[in-house]
């Protein structure tokens, strides 16, 4: 159990405990000083500091708001373009009873050693919750290093988790959403580009020695999300795999090189007054971008940015409604200043008249 968003009062005690009474005096003032001027650079706080954490996906379960992040660990991995350096080894579920309220951690909800199909690196996971069972969705590379999605079950919100013997058959690459229609359909939105394979998928096929990047053509349509029904177990897809299409307000299809715009990870669903609102992170530009659709599939229109690049390489984020206010998790490097040691955090969204997505500045000038 963890009451956090303490840290820096805590490191103020300490500071304070070691030092006599006069020095005392004046270490906790000039701390105090640089604590707080470093801290209003930001616009929220970390939630939690024993542990890192990145990639939050929220939902409210039993009345609770409920946070399935990732686990950042200093793994010792080198740093590349693969991501490598993500070498997470598990997951902890976090808990709120409000968006202001005390941050439990649940401790260990599944690791990897646990995965009977997994090799290496447990990355951005979300949750779901159907038939009184909760489902853990999480991507992990198998043992021949190919990342695929695998699905957990508990039967309360931070388990622990029991994952099936075998990946989602059909599945690939990173970043699971799960979103559930008023309907009851749920659909899983997934994918991710560079160190998330997608890429590699180019043609049905995994291609080992495929593109490491981008599709490797600047001109083509960009590579799109993915978006599949799922079952009503839950523990699979029914029915084909489709593209997540984002066209432009001309109605074109938004292209590789177009950065600043283009899916590169960490795709989100939300509906928001009958409106499907597809949002995800342009990777090596670092936005937060939105594209509104009228149905779960799409296509979706692209609307803009709606959150300016945090500190740290890697953005994700997950949208939720919380007593008719809307808030979004994401994550920055405000804790360590590394980029695979990320620090989750959650702030205040607005919708604003016409639909978009107010923008989001998480550093203050
Ligand atoms: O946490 C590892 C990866 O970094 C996630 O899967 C991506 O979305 C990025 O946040």
């Amino acid at each position: 159990m963890n009451h956090l968003r303490k840290l820096p009062g805590i490191m103020l005690l300490l500071a304070a405990a070691a030092t006599s009474s006069c020095q005392q005096h004046n270490t906790t003032t000039q701390t105090e000083t640089a604590d707080t001027s470093m801290r209003s650079k930001y616009l929220s706080q970390p939630l939690i500091s024993e542990i890192y954490t990145a990639d939050p996906s929220a939902h409210v379960f039993e009345g609770k708001i409920y946070i399935y992040p990732s686990h950042d660990i200093e793994a010792g991995v080198k740093e590349n373009d693969n991501g490598d350096h993500f070498d997470m080894r598990d997951y902890h579920i976090l808990s709120m009873d409000s968006i202001n309220g005390k941050v439990t951690d649940h401790g260990v909800a599944l690791s990897v050693k646990d995965i009977p199909w997994a090799g290496r690196q447990l990355w951005a996971p979300d949750a779901a919750f159907k038939n009184g069972t909760y489902y853990l969705y999480f991507p992990v590379k198998d043992k021949n290093d190919v990342f695929r999605i695998g699905v957990a079950t508990a039967k309360t919100p931070a388990g622990p988790f029991k994952a099936e013997s075998k990946p989602i058959e059909g599945s690939f690459s990173i970043d699971p959403a799960v979103f559930t229609d008023n309907d009851g359909n749920s659909y899983m939105y997934y994918g991710g580009i560079w160190g998330g394979q997608l890429q590699r998928w180019n043609n049905g096929k995994y291609d080992a020695n495929g593109s490491k990047t981008d599709s490797g053509k600047e001109n083509e349509p960009a590579l799109s999300a993915k978006v599949a029904k799922m079952s009503k177990d839950m523990l699979s897809f029914d029915g084909p795999v489709k593209d997540v299409i984002i066209l432009d307000k001309n109605g074109k299809q938004l292209l590789t090189n177009d950065h600043d715009r283009r899916f590169f990870e960490g795709s989100w669903m939300h509906k928001y007054n009958g409106k499907y609102y597809f949002t995800y992170s342009t990777g090596d530009t670092h936005f937060l971008a939105s594209a509104i659709g009228d149905n779960p599939y799409g296509p979706f229109t692209y609307q803009g940015t709606f959150m300016n690049p945090v500190q740290g390489w890697t953005t994700h984020h997950s949208i939720i409604e919380v007593k008719g206010k809307w808030y979004i998790f994401y994550h920055d490097t405000q804790i360590s200043n590394k980029t695979h040691l990320r620090n989750i955090k959650v702030t205040e969204l607005t919708h604003n008249p016409d639909g978009t997505i107010a923008l989001i500045a998480p550093m203050k000038k």
